[in-house]
């Protein structure tokens, strides 16, 4: 198999986004299958037609978006990507969104292929906290889940996608208000979550 790992670039302020660095980290082989890594921009609609690009590109049959959830203390693979876009914070491209529909003729929800209670029991085993998440939020995170989603019934159909949240590196907490996590036990965790991704 050939999988498609994305992560976002810095936004909001950040310096660093663990997304982009967790994922250049990552092994370029998993039991055997091919990891492609691809840094997209934290922008609505750009960031979906890079991804688009990259799919038409190595034609992957697996594509799992990770990115940052500043506050969370855990890898969390989400379950549901949701046809809505709303945020107060400019994009990468200094805009915001406009809020409502992503797309007006997409179903108002679609579940992920991945299996992420597996991914979850898996990254538990290999020593890392994780759980299921039942939301992405309505930002940049939640619709390029959407928006490939969207291509997969449209354009794709046998691809699989999915979307992981990962918590702040321990650099971006400074005032001890959020947990964070080490990008070694990121890289750890993910690996095992990509790993029981491929093998169910
Ligand atoms: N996290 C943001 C967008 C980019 C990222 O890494 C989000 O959760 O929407």
């Amino acid at each position: 198999m050939k999988i498609l790992i994305t992560g976002f670039d810095h936004f909001g302020g950040e310096k660093i986004n663990p997304a982009i660095e967790a994922v250049k980290k990552l092994p370029n082989e998993i039991d055997g299958h091919q990891i492609i890594k691809l840094e997209v921009p934290t922008i609505f609609y750009e960031s979906a037609r890079v991804v688009k690009n990259a799919i038409e590109k190595y034609q992957p049959d697996m594509v799992i978006n990770v990115g940052q959830a500043g506050g969370r203390a855990a890898i969390t693979p989400e379950r549901i990507a949701i046809n809505f876009q709303s945020g107060s914070t400019p994009d990468n491209s200094g805009k915001g969104p406009k809020e409502g529909k992503i797309e007006a003729d997409g179903a108002d929800g679609y579940f992920t292929q991945l299996p992420i209670k597996k991914m979850v029991t898996a990254t538990r085993k290999a020593g890392v906290p994780s759980e299921i998440s039942n939301s992405a939020g309505t930002y940049v995170c939640n619709h390029l889940f959407y928006e490939l989603q969207y291509m997969r019934v449209h354009e794709f159909p046998n691809l699989k996608t999915g979307f992981i949240h990962i918590p702040f590196l321990p650099s971006q907490v400074k005032n001890g208000r959020h947990p964070s996590m080490s990008l070694s036990y990121m890289v750890k965790g993910l690996t095992a979550s990509i790993k029981a991704a491929v093998d169910a």
